[in-house]
């Protein structure tokens, strides 16, 4: 159906995108997803709405909803079963951010030597595949997600010998490697780009986007996502060059179709050597429209950034994403995990469908913080979104798709730091998130620290921060706050938080990081929280973590069963059975601080695993117990 002002609100909210869109946009407002779905504003024309809403929304709000919506003919098929077996919806998964992890040579870098060097440990563990965050040649404005050659690994993380070792070593241990596929942009030390620069009709000249504007002013108003223009003028050609992250990460022009095959070459190429896949960074803003016209005022104050309703789910990107699954990824039977900040469910279904071709599997970031919050924000999380977020993904997604677990990664600050500083919960806290993210159906992602219960950094002052976003918001804050508060905003939300070294022996120099100085600090002083204590004492994170992960790989139940939840509407209580012919667990969690009544019939089950040492009526502070149910004789 093609929507115009006389439609009415429930066929917008009843297309994929519209669906998407406004609960992102009710979600930002922090608005009750409830107030589409009454009739009398679901009933409403998109003429009434706009005139209602005139005076905040302004003339062209609806223009460019529409326009987005009526992009999409497709609907997400309904009928799909997706039962099929892969290794990938079966592994768990260890993110490894290659700077912080291990250094071998004492330069403070963490590199793939260090990386070799503590394979045992991931083993001992329990993971089985390993998400790689990007090791290539780059001059490192963003930390690596700035490539500037991709056939060749940074020298600071050592050479391409050092990276087929690894290869092999984690072949020797049954382990899966994915890397990082950087490719919405390349560094702008890249040598396309610098072809393009030099000789504006080189045909490299057509791999980046380059615009004319004649005004003094860019061609439009994109921001960048660190912060500022999207656009840098190079005077020697009188042109803009559009970057959506730093002005070192150029955006590839995926219209071009030589750079199109060029990229498919490249990941061959990695396939070739045997790597199992890749997780696609930022995946959904490559395809940008041909006319890169102005972003909507008020969607860009609402998300925070100018220009991205025209390149979040961009017109071509089904196109591409198809040309990479069938011309590269097929034939080698490759594993995708998109990461798409900013799609939702219907377009994740679109995109991640079995029946589709595109994508495996996504990272949505829906769950990161409470509606109506930023990560910049500084609030405490309320983890029953979390459970009304996993029972809508539950009910409404993973019948036909299948879902990413995670909590953290390289771009987000500890999510456990958000929920209780108290320190005489954090074990059982972080217990708990562990629980449901391993006994949960979907493919769990581990990021580096998680397992040893690792948490926001008490950084002194902005001289203790690296991260690019970072300092170049902190910049931005200065125009109209006190140092302070500016500071304490990059606090509430700086990906530094992530990233620090990991800690490994905290008797040592560097928790065990590096000999010598590590390129950023890590200021947690938490002797018990680091991996020689982790591992040397029982009832540690570690080790809860460990048990849940054989317990996972020993029950298909807990990869394939269905989800079945059970006092679905009692606050703070997340209760879940996992379901097959054969078996059935089930998963019990206080999501608050206080006691709660359990409800569980104990004698029909038997407790596998508890964060508590014994059980009784009432749950204490985030227990979370998992049980198995008796058989009948
Ligand atoms: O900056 C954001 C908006 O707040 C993020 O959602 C951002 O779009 C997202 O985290 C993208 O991340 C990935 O691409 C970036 C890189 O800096 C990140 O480290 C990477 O994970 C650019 O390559
Ligand atoms: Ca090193």
């Amino acid at each position: 159906m093609h929507l115009t002002r006389k439609s009415r609100v429930k066929d917008l909210y009843a297309t994929p995108i519209g669906k998407d869109v406004i609960d992102k946009l009710l979600l930002q407002m922090n608005i009750n997803k409830r107030w589409i779905s009454n009739r009398i504003v679901s009933n409403m024309s998109v003429k009434t709405l706009e005139m209602l809403l005139k005076k905040k929304v302004g003339p062209d709000f609806f223009d460019v909803l529409l326009n987005l919506f009526n992009q999409e003919s497709d609907i997400p098929s309904v009928s799909y079963q997706d039962d099929v077996k892969q290794w990938w919806k079966e592994a768990v998964f260890y993110q490894i951010y290659p700077r912080s992890f291990c250094d071998s040579n004492g330069d403070g870098i963490g590199d793939i030597q260090g990386i070799i060097s503590k394979l045992d440990y991931l083993v001992s563990l329990g993971v089985n595949a390993v998400w790689l965050s990007p090791i290539y040649d780059s001059p490192n404005d963003d930390n690596g997600y700035d490539i500037r050659d991709y056939f060749k690994v940074l020298d600071e993380f050592g050479s391409m010998d050092d990276f087929d070792v690894l290869l092999d070593e984690l072949k020797a241990r049954d382990m899966k490697l994915i890397m990082d596929l950087v490719v919405n942009h390349t560094s702008d030390e890249h040598v396309w780009y610098k072809a393009a620069v030099d000789n504006v009709n080189s045909p490299y000249h057509d791999y980046y986007h380059f615009e004319k504007s004649d005004s003094k002013m860019p061609p439009n108003n994109w921001t960048s996502f660190f912060s500022g223009s999207a656009w840098n003028y190079i005077e020697k050609n009188d042109e803009y060059s559009l970057h959506l992250f730093s002005q070192k990460q150029v955006d590839l022009n995926w219209e071009c179709e030589a750079m199109r095959t060029d990229i498919i070459e490249m990941i061959k190429w990695w396939l070739d050597k045997g790597v199992a896949g890749f997780r696609m960074d930022v995946i959904n803003y490559i395809s940008k429209p041909n006319k890169l016209s102005d972003g909507n005022v008020v969607i860009g104050e609402l998300m925070g950034y100018y220009g991205i309703e025209h390149y979040f789910y961009g017109p071509k990107l089904h196109q591409y994403l198809k040309q990479i699954k069938q011309e590269a990824f097929l034939p080698y039977n490759a594993f995708s995990v998109g990461e798409m900040p900013g799609i939702g469910m219907q377009m994740g279904k679109l995109l991640t469908g079995p029946d589709r071709g595109e994508l495996d599997m996504f990272f949505s970031f829906d769950h990161l913080e409470n509606p109506g919050y930023e990560r910049f924000d500084d609030y405490q999380y309320d983890l029953n979104y979390y459970k009304s977020y996993l029972i809508d993904w539950t009910e409404n997604f993973s019948d036909t798709c299948w879902m990413s677990l995670f909590y953290n990664n390289h771009d987000n600050p500890r999510f456990i730091s958000k929920i209780n500083p108290k320190p005489e919960l954090f074990d059982y806290l972080a217990k708990l998130l562990a629980t449901i993210q391993l006994t949960y159906k979907g493919t769990p992602f581990i990021f580096q620290g998680d397992e040893i219960g690792a948490c926001n950094q008490d950084f002194e002052s902005m001289d203790d921060i690296r991260d690019i976003e970072s300092t170049n918001l902190y910049q931005q804050c200065l125009k109209t706050m006190s140092p302070q508060d500016a500071f304490n905003k990059i606090m509430a939300g700086s990906r530094d938080h992530a990233r620090v070294p990991m800690r490994w022996d905290s008797r040592m120099h560097e928790a065990g990081f590096t000999s010598g100085t590590a390129w950023l600090k890590n200021m947690d002083n938490r002797v018990q929280y680091d991996v020689a204590y982790q591992q040397a004492q029982s009832d540690t994170v570690f080790n809860y973590y460990h048990d849940l992960i054989a317990l996972r790989k020993a029950s298909e139940v807990l990869v394939y069963g269905d989800v079945e939840f059970l006092y679905k509407k009692v606050k703070h209580y997340l209760v879940y059975q996992r379901v097959s012919d054969s078996d059935v667990y089930l998963v019990e969690c206080n999501l608050s601080d206080g006691s709660l009544k359990s409800q569980v019939q104990r004698k029909d089950y038997e407790l596998v695993l508890s964060n508590y040492p014994n059980q009784c009526q009432t749950l204490r502070a985030y227990e979370s117990n998992v049980y198995k149910r008796r058989k009948l004789m």
